[in-house]
């Protein structure tokens, strides 16, 4: 509870941090896409992880706050990046809530009109429990969020349950790979089959693949040969704040 009261305040008072980690174009090693991941720097427990937060905020009405700040930073942030001519992309994360609500498209239309960020060059990263919860209003949005000419990605795929019925229908432009499957790969030829299979599904389907928690490179090398389009992990990069996550960047353009 007082974790909860605090992040009202942390949200006002600007005790949240955005850090960013690329995505590789598995072709050519390319960064050209960071996602954005959100931290709270807490005044008595320092730097804190999304997973002690999120959750709580997302049982409350102060998901609304956080997922506006996230995606106006994140956007702000993009936009200082491409001014200074790195062609780069950002990706959010929009929780199950925040998509459901009402208000989402005009918050990105705004933030996108706000901020001067392209369209284009906004990711919005969803779970496929948020379709599960409400088939009819998930697909609304994603047809609206389409139109506004963002692209959309369901994360942690394969970890839930996704219904493949669903996929065919919904208007989304890539499946990230769950970081189970791939870092089991290296050791269990029934992972690689697997990644191998949601691969093949993912371009039959017309999407992009973006393989997540790669943590080492031949890891990677294995994707690619397997045609996954993404590499994202720690083999390539942690998570970094902008000043260092720029750095990065520059080094991968
Ligand atoms: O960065 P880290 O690996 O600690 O993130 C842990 C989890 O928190 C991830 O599943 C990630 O999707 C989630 N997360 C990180 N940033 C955000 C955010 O800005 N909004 C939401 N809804 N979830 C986030
Ligand atoms: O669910 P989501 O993809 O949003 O999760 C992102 C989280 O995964 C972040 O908290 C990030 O720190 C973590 N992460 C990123 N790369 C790796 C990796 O290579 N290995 C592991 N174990 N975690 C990673
Ligand atoms: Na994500």
């Amino acid at each position: 509870l007082s974790l909860l009261a605090g992040l009202a305040a942390a949200i006002d008072g600007e005790q949240l941090r955005l850090h960013y980690q690329p995505k590789l174009q598995a072709a050519d090693g390319r960064a050209l896409s960071v996602e954005a991941l959100v931290r709270w720097q807490h005044p008595e427990h320092g730097l804190l992880s999304p997973l002690t937060f999120v959750p709580l905020a997302e049982r409350t009405a102060l998901i609304r706050p956080l997922t506006e700040w996230v995606l106006r930073r994140a956007a702000e942030q993009c936009v200082a990046w491409r001014r200074t001519g790195l062609d780069v992309a950002v990706a959010v994360n929009v929780s199950p809530r925040s998509l459901l609500d009402d208000s989402i498209l005009e918050l990105v239309a705004q933030t996108l009109t706000e901020t001067g960020l392209p369209a284009h060059a906004l990711d919005i990263e969803i779970t496929e429990s948020a379709v599960a919860e409400d088939p009819d209003r998930a697909f609304r949005t994603l047809v609206g969020l389409h139109e506004l000419g963002v692209t959309i990605s369901i994360d942690d795929f394969g970890a839930g349950y996704t219904c493949l019925a669903h996929l065919r229908t919904l208007p989304v432009d890539r499946l990230k790979l769950d970081r189970s499957f791939v870092s089991g790969m290296s050791g269990s030829a029934g992972d690689e089959a697997v990644v191998r299979g949601m691969i093949a599904l993912a371009h039959d389907l017309g999407l992009g693949v973006v393989a997540e928690g790669v943590e080492d490179h031949a890891t990677g090398e294995r994707l690619a040969e397997l045609g996954c389009d993404q590499l994202q992990g720690f083999a390539y990069s942690r998570p970094l704040p902008p000043d260092e996550a720029v750095l990065v960047l520059q080094a991968m353009a």
